[in-house]
């Protein structure tokens, strides 16, 4: 099967209490580390995310994840809510999870939640800085799942070939 990796980012410390004053310091991902890989496929880009290391008090709850089009970052005068809102691929079509990226994931008894979701656009916004939001609560119908736990940095900017560029011939 034919796969262009658009993203793969290893296995990275989540962004906690300090990205954003809104998300609470102390929460059951302060831990935590996470990866996702984003792919093209013939059944439309993929998503897995993987997260280890979660509070095993939490075990069996669904926290409702997405792909928010801001970064994870500081909040500051300037920018009072740096992950923004949720990416839609129809800026004017609804909160839905064929228009936006949703993931709901449960941690397992080992402290390992993961989430695989595929959707038929490709999402590239005009920073390329996007983050995935872990929420405290399931995602409802109108796509909110409550406050944010963690941030994950995602970086889409472009294509990234699966196949080796041709060598560069130097020309004397
Ligand atoms: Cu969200």
């Amino acid at each position: 099967m034919l796969k262009r990796y658009l993203n793969s980012l290893g296995s990275t410390d989540l962004w906690t209490g300090e990205a954003d004053p809104a998300i609470p310091a102390d929460t059951a991902f302060d831990n935590a580390t996470a990866s996702v890989r984003i792919m093209e496929t013939p059944d439309g880009t993929g998503f897995k995310l993987r997260v280890e290391g979660i509070e095993t008090s939490v075990a069996g709850e669904t926290f409702g994840s997405h792909l928010h089009v801001g970064p994870c970052a500081a909040r500051s005068d300037d920018v009072p809510d740096p992950t923004k809102g949720h990416y839609k691929h129809d800026p004017n079509g609804p909160a839905n999870p064929e228009n936006e990226v949703w993931f709901d994931v449960v941690p397992s008894g080992t402290g390992v939640a993961t989430g695989n979701t595929f959707v038929s656009f490709r999402p590239v916004d005009d920073d390329g800085l996007m983050s995935i939001v872990i929420h405290a609560k399931p995602t409802d119908a109108n796509g909110k799942a409550g406050t944010k736990e963690v941030c994950l940095p995602v970086v889409v900017t472009s294509w990234v070939p699966d196949i080796e560029p041709p060598p560069v011939t130097e020309t004397p």
